[in-house]
């Protein structure tokens, strides 16, 4: 699928700020993609769709999750998190987007995960960091993105883990794992290990 037809597709689903800030993340995305060796088509079209079902009724999404084979702890966890992975089933079922690197990417986008990929490292940070964002601590881990991709995505994690402490929220399992993961690597692990 081309940009112009993915654009025309999500902008249906979404708010015009939540557009805008999908046109943010792809642009971003491609930046990286550019400077880390990774496909820009397939950034871009990750990035367009990472927030595809941001809007999706609650029901409708917990109907996904318990109809497929996503993994229903998600029920257990604030629905927030649940956008990514029905994005990553909804893409293909209703686009034939099947495109695994694609689709883990929207997968694990709010959460992160162990073993991230770099598009999925890509996706990841570029949410974050997106023009168009601002909170503290920012400016840190854009300058890390074009820096040190591992880094970067480190310190979105930590810094996702520490707003969600400092709000009382309960944290879903693969945030950490992103974390612990990303630490093990800073601290000189091996990338496939
Ligand atoms: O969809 P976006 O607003 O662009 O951003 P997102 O998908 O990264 O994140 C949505 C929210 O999810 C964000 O406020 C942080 C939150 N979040 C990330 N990990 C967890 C989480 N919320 C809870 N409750 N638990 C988590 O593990
Ligand atoms: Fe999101
Ligand atoms: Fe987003």
């Amino acid at each position: 699928m081309n940009k112009h037809d993915a654009l025309s597709i999500v902008e249906t689903h979404l708010t015009k700020p939540r557009f805008e800030h999908t046109v943010r993340v792809a642009e971003t995305a491609v930046r990286l993609a550019q400077i880390y060796n990774v496909s820009s088509e397939k950034a871009e079209l990750a990035s367009i769709f990472h927030d595809y079902c941001k809007y999706r009724s609650l029901d409708e999404m917990k109907r996904i999750i318990q109809t497929t084979y996503l993994p229903k702890d998600l029920l257990l966890y604030h629905h927030e998190l649940w956008h990514g992975p029905v994005a990553s089933i909804m893409i293909e079922q209703e686009y034939g987007i099947k495109d695994d690197a694609i689709q883990s990417a929207v997968y694990c986008h709010t959460t992160g995960r162990a073993n991230m990929s770099d598009l999925e490292l890509i996706i990841f940070v570029a949410d974050y960091i997106e023009p168009g964002r601002s909170f503290p601590g920012l400016d840190e881990v854009r300058d890390m993105a074009t820096q040190d991709l591992v880094k970067a995505a480190w310190m979105v994690s930590r810094n996702t883990i520490n707003y969600l402490t400092e709000k009382k929220n309960r944290i879903y399992p693969d945030t950490f794992h992103a974390y612990n993961d990303l630490t093990r690597l800073l601290n000189g692990g091996n990338k496939f290990e």
